[in-house]
């Protein structure tokens, strides 16, 4: 995408600003995304939705609008300049839609860039962690009373251990044998987990867990943090759905605890940090313990290690599939990428006494 062709789809939305320049944002998976920058401030942030994974644009776009509404009626107290740092606010196109739908019929949303911030790939400190675990709880105490209903699926069982087990043994199948030779102690990795990685699934399923609104995506890089380190803001709410709460403790403990980047190649560096997990269940209890019952408090450390082996297995089926779903840099990023969250999975598991 040019500089022209970005001006005219940022053009496309209810704004006064006047483009100066743009630059891509290099961290999601999946999406495309853009820091605009204008004469005046605010910033914007215009990124194009990956439809081939999100199969209905304008339900995921509606799911985001909604969330932000409800947060930032619950906020209303706040100034507006603080308001605009919390909760991401998002920005009507000129045909009255909170997206654009180009000729080439990609789509595009537009929200304000919360500018003063910092994010984090790794975390470095206990406090940081705390933080997160603050912030994230929050968010799920301030839209608890939202209505799932409203809700669109955007990707129908995402988190759904037995469909992505199912996925990744569909993999197995279609694989070629030089990718299955290359991740073999990674497949009898999994299969010998298989059991006890069903157990949330299976409460879910029964209805002794009950369906919240979750985020689904609640690694830490998707946390903005305050130049003091005081958590801002949660990002990136394409995923917002219907979920239990295992799901977003869970992801945020393997982002939070892992002492190395998810792509990290040397496993030495992967290790499960026990102290950041505690930070982070302090800060994620004290928003929302009270409101959780006693089974799902029972089972959060089974959730983190439940979301650390979906996203194992998730990487794993991507990299037996010749890599049609991750944007990847090299021919094993994927199966890398597997092989670290496995090695966090094994040092959570054994250090899971201190974690009880
Ligand atoms: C993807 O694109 P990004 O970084 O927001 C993925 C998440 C994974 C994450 C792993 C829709 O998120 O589920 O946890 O990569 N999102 C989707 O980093 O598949
Ligand atoms: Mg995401």
């Amino acid at each position: 995408m040019n500089h022209n062709q970005l001006e005219y789809i940022f053009n496309q939305f209810k704004h006064n600003a006047v483009f100066e320049s743009v630059q891509e944002l290099v961290s999601g998976h999946i999406n495309d995304t853009y820091l605009i920058q204008t004469t005046n401030k605010p910033y914007y942030i215009l990124q194009k939705i990956n439809h081939t994974v999100f199969k209905d644009v304008p339900g995921l776009v509606s799911n985001k609008v909604l969330i932000s509404q409800h947060l930032q009626h619950k906020l209303k107290h706040l100034p507006k300049n603080e308001l605009f740092r919390r909760v991401l606010s998002f920005i009507s196109s000129k045909t009255e839609n909170f997206y654009f739908k180009n000729e080439d019929g990609c789509y595009w949303n537009l929200m304000r860039y919360i500018d003063d911030s910092i994010t984090f790939e790794t975390v470095n400190s206990a406090h940081i962690a705390y933080e997160a675990g603050k912030l994230f709880g929050n968010f799920l105490n301030l839209t608890s009373d939202f209505e799932l209903t409203k809700l669109t699926t955007v990707i129908p069982k995402f988190h759904d251990m037995s469909f992505r087990y199912s996925q990744f043994e569909e993999a197995l199948q279609k694989a070629s044998q030089e990718r299955l030779d290359l991740a073999k102690n990674q497949i009898l990795l999994v299969q010998e987990l298989k059991e006890e990685m069903h157990i949330l699934q299976r409460l879910k399923e029964s209805g002794d867990i009950r369906l919240r609104v979750t985020h689904n995506d609640t690694k830490v890089s998707n946390a903005l943090f305050t130049q003091g380190n005081k958590g801002l803001c949660v990002i990136d709410t394409d995923t917002i759905m219907p979920g239990i709460i295992h799901y977003d403790f869970g992801d945020a403990i393997r982002s939070i605890c892992n002492t190395g980047e998810e792509d990290e190649i040397n496993l030495d560096l992967v290790k499960f940090n026990v102290s950041y997990y505690k930070a982070y269940a302090k800060g994620f209890l004290e928003q929302i313990g009270d409101s959780l019952s006693e089974i799902e408090t029972k089972y959060l450390l089974l959730g983190a290690k439940s979301m650390i082996f979906i996203m194992a297995i998730r990487f794993l089926t991507d990299y037996l599939n010749n890599d049609i779903y991750y944007k990847t840099k090299y021919l094993e990023h994927n199966l890398n990428r597997s092989k670290n969250q496995l090695k966090l999975l094994q040092s959570l598991t054994n250090q899971e006494k201190e974690l009880a």
